[in-house]
């Protein structure tokens, strides 16, 4: 989603803001802009801010700020998914405040401003500031917030910003910056991610270590509510009730945001990379996993995961898009092998109805990136009912679902950049995996020995995964096919239902395919309705104690003339035939199924996606990292 990049310094800061906005392309945007105060520079002529803004790529914007030598030490970038006002060079960021009735909308800007999230009144303060003479020239709700520190300002940026935050309903995190203050960046940050980045005589702004990948490794990271003042050299940070903060309490830390993870190497897209380093992806998960204990799960600051394992007597988990289906798979673990109710709530949902709050309940979140505004709201709604064993699976060690929960367990996908999540769904699923044999020990469910037997299962998935993957041309064939239709379905049955869904959710995600997902048994009910020679029905379809009860809704199918793509396991009876197309999986592998049998999911919508043309990586109207509501 948005990216903000912004820097107080005494160089041309201009290469080192787009290039941050470059290193956050991958969380998809649809325009970009970057603004300077010109007389930051010494030597340069001007003492205004001027800005460049583009709906094409940030390398164009590169080309552009080139053409137009904009120079300047001091400045903010952005790279903006649109909220509130169509995807134009009129609403991307940086918005400008002119001043109130200066008859000239276009006049030099006296405040520059970027912002990611959701300014909730946006209307009410719109109407307040046209009322004292502010011109508007964006659809956004961002400009409101551009406006109301001009409206606030008196000599002193932090001041104005301070004094404009009280009046913002939402979420937010801003970089402003002002015409008489050439060397100084404000930031403010509540319910979006802002980090501040420590160089040699400069400061950085940005929504996520990996825009300052190679300019600086020391992070502070800001919290729910805290302002920066930047300048040269020196910085202060004031938290959400005005107290500034000493040294200690906003450390400094070393984070080495790896710009190398960002490189393509030999692949085509991410997508298609990161589908490829699952095997790696699982292994580096279970690094450092000699047994299962409680411990793996103990929180950052101590807390000790099996006391709260042994307090709980339910598990709710609370996840969006495709964490919410490893949830939903993470279930059918939860009470079948460690025998402890369990519910899978989306957070979107969960956040706004009223339920009944249990305080015995372990709250799991689910995120790749940590930072989901849905889940985190989720989190926090649940834990303001009471509910405050807490635990995250989570990709990012620094993210805030980490901070805010009390246990977690990292992933070690390593950074996901393509739109549609692979790799992070898969170590997910190995990390809600150990979960369940951890809570299943914790209630005497299931047995030291047992869980060994487990543990060993998993150390094989790498090597599993790579015979998975060698399957790709036999998904390459049916990608063909699926590239010339318009539906699909997706079947599967227990804990392969999910693995239906998350299939069905890529297909939509990168091809534009519409399919959907049922539960095997739920077709007659009313889908089989859908079902004809032009209707593909991929089934999953390991061998398990369901197997003969899919293939009777497999008969259903055929004898509408439905189409079957079939992933079979190994040693079963069901072969390719007329409108039966056989994938046969290398082996059956039990409990772990699921992490195996989504991999030719996954191959088969990248591969329909690119015989379609779209674009892989960034599909249309869709982000990474949702970092709004
Ligand atoms: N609401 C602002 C910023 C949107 C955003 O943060 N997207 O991730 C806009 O629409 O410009």
């Amino acid at each position: 989603m948005c990216g903000i990049v912004g820097a107080v310094s005494t160089r041309n800061i201009v290469p080192v803001l787009v290039q941050g906005l470059q290193r956050l392309e991958y969380r998809g945007y649809d325009s970009c802009g970057v603004a300077v105060h010109d007389a930051s520079l010494e030597g340069n002529q001007g003492s205004g801010l001027h800005r460049a803004r583009s709906t094409a790529r940030v390398a164009e914007l590169m080309e552009q700020v080139t053409k137009e030598h904009l120079q300047g030490a001091t400045g903010i970038a952005h790279t903006r998914w649109a909220t509130h006002g169509a995807p134009a060079v009129h609403n991307a960021h940086p918005h400008f405040s002119v001043g109130p009735g200066v008859g000239d909308a276009h006049a030099a800007g006296r405040v520059g401003l970027v912002h990611n999230g959701i300014i909730e009144n946006h209307e009410a303060l719109r109407a307040a500031l046209q009322a004292k003479g502010y011109e508007f020239l964006s659809q956004t709700d961002t400009e409101v917030i551009a406006h109301l520190v001009d409206s606030h300002y008196n000599g002193d940026l932090f001041d104005a910003v301070q004094a404009a935050i009280k009046e913002l309903r939402g979420a937010y995190a801003i970089a402003v910056m002002h015409k008489d203050e050439p060397h100084r960046v404000v930031g403010a940050r509540a319910g979006s991610p802002l980090i501040l980045g420590v160089g040699q005589n400069e400061n950085f702004l940005a929504s996520d270590a990996m825009a300052l990948a190679g300019v600086t490794d020391q992070i502070v990271y800001l919290a729910e509510g805290d302002m920066v003042d930047l300048q040269i050299g020196r910085y202060w940070i004031v938290n959400q009730v005005g107290k500034t903060m000493e040294a200690g309490e906003r450390p400094v830390k070393t984070v080495r945001a790896h710009s190398g993870a960002v490189e393509l190497g030999p692949y085509r897209h991410y997508m298609q990379k990161e589908i490829f380093e699952q095997p790696r992806a699982i292994a580096e998960t279970l690094e450092g996993v000699v047994s299962v204990v409680p411990e793996l799960f103990d929180g950052a600051d101590g807390t000790a995961a099996w006391r709260v394992f042994k307090e709980i007597d339910n598990v709710l988990i609370l996840a969006c898009g495709t964490s919410y289906y490893s949830g939903c798979a993470a279930k059918y673990w939860i009470e079948g092998l460690a025998g402890i109710p369990c519910n899978v709530e989306v957070a979107s949902e969960y956040r706004y109805r009223k339920s009944v709050p249990n305080p015995r309940s372990l709250v799991v979140t689910i995120s790749q990136s940590g930072e989901t505004a849905d889940t985190l709201a989720a989190l926090r709604h649940a834990q303001g009912l009471g509910m405050t064993n807490t635990l995250t699976i989570c990709n990012v060690a620094t993210s805030a679902m980490v901070r805010e929960c009390k246990l977690a367990y990292i992933t070690r996908a390593g950074v996901e950049i393509g739109v549609a999540s692979t790799k992070a769904f898969t170590t997910q699923l190995a990390g809600l995996f150990l979960l369940t044999l951890a809570l299943g020990q914790a209630k005497g469910k299931i047995t030291e020995s047992e869980s060994d037997h487990y543990l060993e299962q998993m150390r094989h998935l790498p090597v599993a995964l790579q015979a998975v993957l060698a399957l790709e041309p036999q998904v390459v064939s049916w990608a063909e096919d699926f590239a010339r239709k318009n539906n699909a379905l997706f079947l599967g049955r227990g804990i392969h239902y999910p693995i239906a869904l998350e299939g069905a959710l890529k297909l939509k995600e990168i091809s534009y395919i519409h399919a959907e997902a049922y539960p095997a048994g739920e077709l007659k009910h009313g889908p089989l309705a859908l079902v004809d020679s032009e209707m593909p029905v991929v089934t999953v379809a390991p061998n398990d104690e369901l197997l003969e009860k899919l293939k009777s809704n497999m008969q259903e199918v055929r004898a509408r003339g439905g189409v079957l793509y079939v992933l079979a396991d190994a040693n079963t009876d069901i072969e390719n035939a007329p409108g039966i197309h056989v994938i046969r999986m290398p082996e059956h592998y039990g409990a772990l199924s699921p992490i195996l049998h989504v991999v030719p999911l996954q191959l088969l919508s990248y591969h329909t996606a690119l015989a379609r043309g779209t674009d892989v990586d960034k599909p249309r109207n869709l982000a990474k990292s949702v970092t709004v509501e």
